[in-house]
């Protein structure tokens, strides 16, 4: 692959540039550092949540105590703190207690109605649950105010337990997104009346709530198509990563079947029949063995050939994958791109370039080389 690295004309912070091996997209890359925003622990780093605004600035979430939201400021050419979200009571000093998403649900000049997901310790402080607050952003003042708590999973699972949060959101309209709610790891999965709402989609609003499918294990990335499709993108026990079109009312086996391969008798749950998809929702792609997809999106139309493309982001495989999706909602190409980064989330921005954030602590953003 042809790869352009070059400066940033609207958004620089600092520059670091490397060269790893890349395979076919002739791709423009720019990268930047904002590590100030991303979350270290002794368990690992991890990249913080974006959301583009319209104006090109991002938000980003995470930074040292994991819940605190960023302006990302192009023309101040700085990451701004805006606030913080979780209490330092309400987590552990580990990564995984960080913000995991953010939605934008509208936005003017000077401010922005945001969606923030993010897991806190419940009751008694010895358990996880994953909350989505409403956050209203001031860009005068550059400050936010906790406005209305949507959405607080149950069960609460016991910490040490914590793992696979998801808290992916995608956005319907201004009142109304899509929310993944992970395993959490819990040990009690394969019971549909104690999961409650672990390993589900959800469509939820300020009021409402509404379980639209089940048997999901970790769904990092979910978006909605302009066909008004909604595909998850999953992470399987060991391999059987998955992309899946969500259906209301439907099971999509987890933990039942997967194609991923057994867990070791120490995990926090073994699958019942490993290799198959039987009886269940089938994926409408998977991986053997596991590239650790995150965030999914669709490309606008400023991309040639790649116009309309999913692009999905992964962390073990530090990858991007580029795939088509067909009129009948079929995967029918997939083009892996090297960059050497764990990728955490993705999102497009005014230019119609991709943006995404990394494990490292960078912003990078790619374009099409015309
Ligand atoms: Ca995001």
């Amino acid at each position: 692959m042809k790869i352009k690295r070059s400066l940033l004309v609207s958004f620089v912070f600092l520059f670091s540039f490397s060269s790893p091996a890349f395979a076919d997209i002739d791709l423009d890359i720019q990268t930047m550092n904002a590590s100030k925003a991303a979350t270290r622990a002794g368990n690992g780093d991890r990249g913080p949540a974006l959301a583009v605004l319209k104006n090109g600035n991002l938000i980003l979430g995470g930074g040292n105590n994991g819940g605190t939201l960023f302006l990302g400021d192009g023309q101040k050419r700085a990451v701004i703190t805006l606030g913080e979200l979780i209490a330092p009571g309400d987590r552990q000093k580990d990564s995984r207690f960080a913000i995991t998403d953010i939605a934008v649900l509208s936005e003017g000049t000077n401010s922005a109605k945001l969606l923030v997901s993010y897991p806190r310790l419940g009751t008694g402080k010895k358990c996880v649950e994953v909350v989505v607050d409403q956050v209203d952003a001031n860009f005068k003042t550059n400050k936010i105010i906790k406005n209305k708590t949507w959405f607080v999973s149950k069960p609460c699972v016991p910490i040490n337990a914590v793992q696979h949060a998801a808290g992916r959101m995608e956005k319907i309209d201004a009142n109304n997104v899509y929310l993944t709610i992970g395993d959490l790891g819990f040990t009690k999965i394969n019971d549909l009346q104690a999961r409650g709402d672990l390993g589900s989609v959800f469509q939820i609003s300020a009021t409402t709530v509404k379980k639209i499918s089940t048997g999901h294990r970790n769904a990092q990335g979910i978006v909605l198509l302009a066909n008004k499709t909604l595909l998850t993108a999953e992470h399987g026990p060991r391999g059987g990563d998955e992309i899946n079109i969500i259906k209301p009312n439907t099971d999509y086996g987890w933990p039942f079947v997967t194609f991923g391969k057994p867990y070791t008798s120490t995990d926090y749950v073994k699958p019942a029949k490993t290799g198959t998809h039987a009886g269940y929702q089938q994926p409408i792609k998977y991986w053997v063995p596991s590239i650790a997809p995150t965030e999914l999106v669709q490309l606008p139309d400023n991309w040639g050939k790649y116009s309309k493309q999913l692009v999905m982001g992964t962390l073990k495989e530090e990858s991007l994958v580029f795939m088509t999706i067909n009129a009948q909602n079929q995967i029918t190409s997939e083009e892996r791109v090297n960059v050497g980064e764990r990728i955490r989330d993705l999102d497009v921005d005014e230019n119609r370039s991709l943006v995404a954030t990394t494990d490292s602590g960078n912003i990078m953003v790619f374009k099409l080389n015309k």
